[in-house]
């Protein structure tokens, strides 16, 4: 006890008087960019992006590096051609067809080592599986898949098709993989009978036979298995096909990866927005290949032979950029773990690390929170010597980077803190590792060739570096950003550009990409990143949409109208609390909460499952009836109210402050 006494207090101590900690000598002696020139050579703008695009083979070069006539839809590499699933695997055969390309770890311990030949092998059959039931070149597939290898597995193969994958991460409901299917009109759903969660198999087909029943399309299903044959648990419909069975009759079979102009979109990645409806964020091949390669080489600093674990979801954009698309196309070994880091003990993470060996360790500061709070003995006795370390998904707090940087990087591994989006591609403001001094809480400067801006709220642009807060904005187009949101492009302008954009006009200078994200530009050139101004909160690092949880509630018969918020936590930086009026007559009682909370977890996922579920009478509303979230949010995180004159009735927020009080 005594001891991490003395050690928080002299942790607290270094953090008030250390504002900055410079790279470890040895890191930045082997870094792949140690020179400050690359900043100057991104600054030819837009030409500074191919070295981006050079790491990669093209079937045909590329005729102009940006296209910028019509903003916002920017057009990257136009006229050249390539294949993602080549890169990312065929071209690795001739150096390095034994190297492991994914070192999979079951959450009951079993181990697959697939080696870049394997992985071909394996990609090639399942391209042919897919193209034997009729899958096309841009038909989009969606793949509801957890931590296992038929994932990368099948987003490749949809790759070698030029099929667009759309991936539902796994731990979406039922509800939220129909809404998507439909979405994305997509006619093919491959998923998996089930996969292990703190010890348990959990049955996973079911979500896409309750999907299939409530979404308006009627997809073909392909069901991939854990084990060898369908767990004795899982009941698997006859009306989907065994991808076991598909692969069986295209043992060694070879599927040519189709050349894709630049432009064709690789896949769709859904994300929540200021609406109820999510949206499919559509990715190119060429910019975002080229931009996830890139920052992989440069941010992560990967080389062929390390061995690179990102303990993120394949399911959110940080495992496509930076688990399977970036790593795989720099011919590394990427590390994936199935399950729970505390199953069957809290050491499970060190445990594979020193397992593997692994070199660069990229994870999220709700897990850092996680770490520190089971404590430093869970990582004592491990051996592993990590040279890098990568956070990314939510600000970090001082205190969590310290430990970090302390017990699990032995203080002898950069850390490096990476803002970016789904929409983005991969990132936007992170130091270069070897080239600028870690700053706890800091993201830091912006990539080569990215010029982020801060606007006040009447869209004027701050003075750089000015250590105010503002509205923050990308001034250029980069090759990782989204196309459009999937078959809307007046959602895509709405939500990104239209605020801080003059629409009229055709020149690319006078448009810029809204983020949603608050931000600091400190005097030392550094960006500090808030967090979302918008209806979108970050629970464990998963985003969520307000308006996504409200509707969701509202589903329920009992309530009349809800409201959500954030209220901050100190493990998951967010959690939503749900503020409700029941419908005349209905009582208030743990069966209704339960149904409340149960919507939620059927509509969008047991992870976005409400913290609190007050009842009030009231909701605190403008004159034209508008509820001031605000003002519950400030309830919520037992901060003042702040005004509350606009209120039709004003009284109300402080009734329900009284209420959340007593109870
Ligand atoms: C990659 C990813 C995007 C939102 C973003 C911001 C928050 C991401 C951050 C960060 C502070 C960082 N965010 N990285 N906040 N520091 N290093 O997370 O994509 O799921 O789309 O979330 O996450 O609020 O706007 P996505």
């Amino acid at each position: 006890m005594s001891d991490s006494g003395e050690e928080d207090v002299e942790l607290e101590a270094r953090l008030r008087e250390q504002e900055y900690f410079r790279p470890p000598a040895k890191f930045v002696g082997q870094a792949n960019v140690s020179d400050p020139a690359i900043y100057d050579r991104f600054e030819e703008f837009p030409d500074g992006f191919e070295e981006y695009a050079n790491l990669l083979d093209w079937d045909e070069t590329w005729d102009q590096v940006l296209d910028a006539s019509n903003p916002p839809f920017y057009e990257w590499f136009t006229g050249g051609e390539l294949n993602a699933s080549y890169n990312c695997v065929d071209r690795h055969l001739d150096e390095r067809k034994n190297q492991t390309a994914l070192l999979w770890e079951g959450e009951d311990g079993e181990q697959r080592n697939i080696s870049y030949r394997d992985l071909y092998r394996e990609v090639n059959e399942m391209a042919a599986a897919l193209r034997s039931i009729g899958v096309e070149e841009d038909d989009v597939v969606t793949l509801h898949l957890p931590m296992v290898p038929a994932l990368p597995v099948t987003m490749l193969a949809c790759a070698r098709l030029g099929a667009p994958h759309s991936v539902v991460f796994a731990g979406f409901s039922a509800t939220a993989l129909a809404e998507r299917v439909d979405s994305a009109d997509s006619d093919y759903v491959v998923t998996i009978d089930g996969y292990y969660r703190r010890g348990e198999l959990l049955d996973h087909v079911q979500k896409a036979d309750a999907a299939m029943a409530e979404a308006d399309r009627d997809p073909e299903v392909l069901v991939w298995t854990r084990h060898d044959e369908v767990d004795d648990s899982v009941d698997v419909s006859d009306d989907y096909t065994m991808v076991a069975d598909l692969l069986d009759d295209h043992r060694r079979e070879r599927v040519d990866p189709v050349s894709r102009d630049a432009e064709d979109p690789l896949f769709l990645m859904y994300t929540s927005g200021t609406t109820g409806e999510p949206k499919g964020c559509q990715h190119r091949t060429g910019g975002y290949l080229s931009y996830a390669a890139g920052t992989s080489k440069y941010v992560l600093d990967i080389e062929p032979e390390d061995t690179y674990w990102c303990a993120a979801d394949i399911g959110w954009i940080t495992g496509h950029s930076y688990i399977v698309y970036g790593p795989l196309a720099l011919g590394t070994t990427s590390v994936m773990y199935e399950g729970a880091p505390d199953h069957p003990h809290k050491s499970r993470t060190w445990e594979i690390a020193e397992k593997y060996d692994v070199d660069i360790f990229h994870t999220s500061p709700t897990a850092v929170r996680q770490f520190m709070k089971w404590g430093a003995e869970y990582v004592e006795g491990y051996d592993f010597d990590f040279r890098h370390m990568t956070t990314v998904g939510e600000p970090i707090q001082p205190e969590a980077w310290l430990w970090y940087y302390k017990h699990i990087g032995g203080e002898d591994a950069v850390i490096v803190d990476t803002w970016w989006q789904t929409e983005t591609g991969g990132h936007l403001i992170t130091n270069l590792p070897a080239l600028e001094d870690m700053k706890p809480g800091s993201a830091g400067l912006p990539a080569p060739g990215i010029e982020p801006a801060l606007l006040d709220d009447d869209g004027e642009e701050l003075e750089p570096a000015s250590g105010r807060a503002g509205n923050l904005i990308i001034k250029k187009p980069w090759p990782g950003m989204l196309q459009t949101v999937y078959g809307n492009d007046e959602r895509f302008i709405s939500e990104y550009w239209e605020d801080f954009s003059d629409t009229d006009s055709d020149d690319w200078t006078d448009w810029n990409y809204k983020a949603g994200d608050g931000a600091v530009h400190e005097r030392d050139g550094y960006f500090r990143i808030l967090g979302r101004l918008d209806d979108v909160m970050n629970v464990a690092g998963h985003r969520l949409g307000t308006m996504e949880l409200e509707s969701a509630v509202s589903e329920v018969q009992d309530v009349a109208e809800a409201a959500v918020v954030s209220r901050d936590h100190t493990e998951k930086g967010e959690v939503p609390d749900v503020y409700v009026i029941l419908r005349e007559g209905v009582e208030e009682s743990d069966e209704v909460r339960q149904r409340i909370v149960g919507a939620v977890e059927d509509e969008i996922g047991k992870f976005a499952r409400p913290a609190n579920v007050v009842f009030v009478d009231d909701l605190p509303k403008t004159r034209s009836g508008k509820i001031m979230r605000r003002l519950l949010e400030n309830i919520s995180n037992d901060k003042d109210l702040g005004d509350t004159t606009t209120l039709r009735d004003p009284s109300v927020p402080e009734r329900i402050r009284d209420q959340v009080k007593a109870d």
